[in-house]
């Protein structure tokens, strides 16, 4: 690491915002879910085994010098396509439409496979399936969110400088659509949230040191998922680019995953060390979310609507193939297992002798927590 004097030393060191969850089994799933709920996020730690991550990490790397031949290819073609439909179209700096399938573009987790099957990690998909639906899918996969080494030294000013966002479907500035280019809307949810986490967004955090808020640890606020302003608000009188009060950094051990709420306000941080935080970022949501039809175009110019290709999809293994069907070629997603079983479940109590006697009930006399109880799932 590089030296400061002026420097917090206590920055430089990881300790682990995981502290007090207990490890193994359901507890430490419910552990997650009650940090989710309560503060909007949660690291599930050392995903990638300590003695894999450097190997990971490598593959990663590899994985993106290969899109970036990819995409240019893709560019072009977008380009062609574009002009197929508007010969006059002149194109600047802005992205170009997406291309819809058969011509969409390609996954990044298509040149991923080593990372990709931890994307099917038990702990993080249970966390996945309980805080969303059972049937979980992966809309978004970016695999070039690392956080690069800043120019040193670096301002006091630039050391206070924030980027405070939600993420998609609660990023409400959506990629500046226009009426002209009415596609760059992707779509945001309207203020004020409903009360409801409606999708994760995963930040794998690839080393190859351990995250600390000295090399780029993410931004976070607890608690600001349950709260109706947002800093892109409009009318919220929110600075998107000031520290905000109870703000704080996300640190954990190289190979972890922070999972957020979409709803949370977090931001990129500065990164003060010499080494790239090399990190992943993967958006899991139930399959009502519609990544499809409207998240089509993401910040960075990437689409949601991506493809997998046959061959790869084949290579996954079943479980990493349910978080991807949806984008698999010829593959038809339809509702997962336990989406199935509950709705015969459901099919089969309709039909069952009840003895014709409601009186029982109270409406509005159980709590969120009571049923959950009732239902074997320990809040
Ligand atoms: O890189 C980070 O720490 C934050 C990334 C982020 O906010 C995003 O990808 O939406
Ligand atoms: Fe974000």
């Amino acid at each position: 690491m590089s030296e400061h004097s002026e420097l917090d030393e206590r920055l430089r060191l990881p300790y682990s915002i995981g502290t007090g969850i207990p490890r193994g089994g359901d507890a430490e799933i419910e552990g997650y879910l009650h940090s989710l709920r309560i503060q909007g996020f949660c690291v599930v730690e050392r995903v990638i085994p300590e003695d894999r991550v450097d190997a990971v990490r490598e593959s990663v790397h590899v994985g993106r010098r290969q899109l970036q031949t990819v995409r240019e290819a893709e560019k072009e073609r977008r380009q062609a396509l574009e002009r197929d439909r508007n010969p006059e179209v002149e194109f600047g700096d802005g992205p170009v439409r997406p291309p819809l399938p058969p011509d969409a573009e390609l996954s990044d987790v298509a040149c991923n496979g080593t990372f990709a099957e931890y994307l099917a990690e038990p702990r993080v998909v249970r966390v996945a399936r309980a805080a969303l639906d059972p049937h979980v899918r992966i809309l978004q996969t970016e695999v070039n969110k690392s956080s690069r080494p800043a120019e040193q030294p670096l301002s006091e000013e630039q050391l206070r400088r924030r980027a405070w966002h939600s993420d998609w479907p609660h990023d409400l500035t959506a990629y500046g659509p226009s009426d002209e280019e009415p596609w760059k809307h992707c779509g945001a949810i309207a203020q004020p949230f409903p009360d409801v986490c409606m999708a994760l967004s995963t930040i794998w955090y690839l080393g190859p040191e351990d995250v600390t808020p000295f090399n780029g640890g993410t931004w976070i606020v607890p608690g600001s998922h349950k709260d109706p302003r947002n800093p892109r608000g409009p009318a919220d009188g929110i600075d998107e680019h000031a520290p905000i009060p109870g703000e704080f950094q996300v640190s954990a051990p190289a190979g972890s995953v922070f999972m957020q709420d979409t709803r949370i306000w977090h931001s990129g941080a500065t990164n003060q060390s010499e080494h790239e935080r090399t990190a992943v970022v993967c958006r899991y949501a139930p399959w009502w979310l519609s990544g499809n039809e409207f998240g089509n175009l993401h910040s960075g110019g990437h689409t949601l609507r991506t493809s997998v290709p046959r061959d790869v999809y084949d290579r996954f293994s079943p479980e990493l193939q349910l978080l991807y069907r949806h984008l698999a070629e010829g593959v038809e997603d339809v509702l997962q297992a336990e989406n199935q079983e509950k709705a015969q479940r459901a099919r089969a109590q309709r039909e069952a002798d009840r003895g014709g006697d409601n009186s029982h009930l109270v409406v509005g006399g159980m709590s969120r927590e009571e049923w959950e109880r009732n239902h074997g799932r320990a809040p």
